[in-house]
């Protein structure tokens, strides 16, 4: 009896060390769990519209949740993809202005963290931005994507309103425009500021970025410039994707700069 009570003893012994050194050496589930992640942009919750202006304070508030270990927590703040004539502002839709991104992480070791960053929006932007938030775990799983939408508003830099573009109004534009090769294309509309306008240009680059056609005029003074009667004469031969840049300058030295792209064919 004694020597069988010995051997049984052995026995869940060794079954104990052998549990024990699976357990150290990873042996046991693997972690396929990814983080959960709660986030609030400007005490908004994912998929509510963050409405901001431009010199304002951007805030992400992330608490992030692992079953077994966190390792980063990783923010992206980019200008929204797609149809830069979707976003739409008080007045009608808008152009956006300004080449912002903001990226931050933050290292994270327990099972949860939060994790707070600001900002200060620089005071040259106008239009959609998306914030996206993910972690990853130890093990490497990556937490579902949080995407919020960021809708800034300027109120002191010039503003681009096109009424219509070879002859389509640009706020019903479902995709890139398409220009065929060679035409002459009549823009239409204003630029406003209320602290005066300086210089408006308007500039064609093909995809590499290079100047190939051009148009300024200097409307110091005015708080309204009509852009009636701009033809956009596309040079001979020119065809693909290219960008039409709007840039102005209002009375104080502040700036919109704001492009959208179009394709010709
Ligand atoms: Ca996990």
């Amino acid at each position: 009896m004694r020597r069988r009570m010995a051997t049984w003893n052995g026995v869940l012994g060794w079954l104990g060390l052998v549990g024990w050194f699976a357990w150290g050496t990873g042996c046991r589930p693997e972690d396929t769990q990814p983080p959960e992640l709660a986030v609030v942009v400007n005490g908004r919750l994912p998929w509510e519209r963050v409405e901001v202006l431009a010199g304002e304070g951007l805030q992400v508030t992330v608490d992030a949740r692992d079953d077994r270990a966190l390792n980063e927590i990783r923010l992206a703040v980019v200008p929204a993809e797609g149809n830069p004539f979707e976003f739409t502002g008080p007045n009608g839709w808008v152009l956006p202005s300004g080449d912002w991104e903001w990226t931050a992480s933050g290292g994270a070791d327990g099972k949860q963290r939060v994790w707070s960053q600001s900002r200060t929006l620089p005071s040259d932007l106008r239009g959609r931005w998306w914030v996206r938030v993910e972690a990853e775990d130890a093990a490497g799983n990556v937490s579902e994507q949080v995407l919020f939408q960021v809708d800034i508003g300027n109120d002191s830099i010039p503003n681009f309103q096109f009424t219509s573009i070879h002859q389509e109004d640009p706020q019903y534009w479902t995709s890139v425009p398409v220009w065929p090769a060679g035409a002459a294309i009549a823009l239409e509309g204003t630029v406003e500021d209320t602290d005066g306008l300086g210089l408006v240009s308007l500039t064609l680059h093909d995809a590499g970025g290079v100047m190939v056609w051009s148009w300024a005029q200097d409307a110091s003074g005015a708080t309204v410039f009509q852009l009636g009667g701009v033809m956009v004469e596309l040079p001979a031969g020119l065809i693909g994707d290219v960008e039409m840049r709007c840039r102005a300058t209002d009375g104080t030295g502040r700036i919109c700069d704001t492009r959208f792209p179009v394709r010709i064919e």
